[in-house]
């Protein structure tokens, strides 16, 4: 039978800098299991970018970007068709440097939604990205140059 098709969703994701590395954690999801993903979610009613970005990073990590400054990098479009339940996202891609001297203590707050949160230096990301990730990298985008 066919089930109908969702409406396409925000999706607001956060590179988060640190050094030459970015945070990833590998999802526990039906879209994209045990791919390693960027921090983010699901724009919610009202919010910025910014507002999104942070709210997530805070609920699925427990990092604070507090007076960080969070910065929009660009967007792109997404269809999953290949998943268990088929969905398309518009994700907005944003990006924070975190300050090498100060601590950041990562945790992994939603463990039935990810296996778990560590940084990856750029020049040796793990395997395999979340397919949205891997697209772009692969296109020559890089999230430090701009
Ligand atoms: P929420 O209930 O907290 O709002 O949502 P979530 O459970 O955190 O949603 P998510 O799956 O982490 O993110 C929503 C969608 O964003 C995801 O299903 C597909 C899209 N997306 C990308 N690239 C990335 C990425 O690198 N990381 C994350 N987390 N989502 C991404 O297109
Ligand atoms: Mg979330
Ligand atoms: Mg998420």
């Amino acid at each position: 039978p066919n089930t109908p098709l969702p409406p396409p969703r925000v999706a607001v994701v956060i590179f988060i800098l640190k050094n030459r590395s970015i945070l990833l954690g590998r999802r526990r999801s039906t879209v994209g299991d045990a791919t390693f993903a960027l921090p983010g979610g699901h724009l919610e009613f009202g919010e910025s970018f910014e507002e999104c970005a942070a709210r997530e990073v805070k609920e699925e990590t427990g990092l604070e970007l507090g007076r960080n400054k969070i910065e929009y990098l660009t967007v792109t479009n997404n269809v999953f068709l290949e998943q268990p339940k088929k969905c398309h996202y518009v994700t907005v891609f944003m990006r924070v440097v975190l300050d090498v001297e100060e601590e950041h203590v990562v945790k992994n707050m939603e463990p039935d939604k990810c296996y778990g949160w560590d940084w990856y230096a750029w020049e040796n990301l793990p395997n395999p990205l979340f397919w949205p990730l891997e697209k772009m990298l692969k296109g020559g985008f890089d999230p430090f140059a701009i």
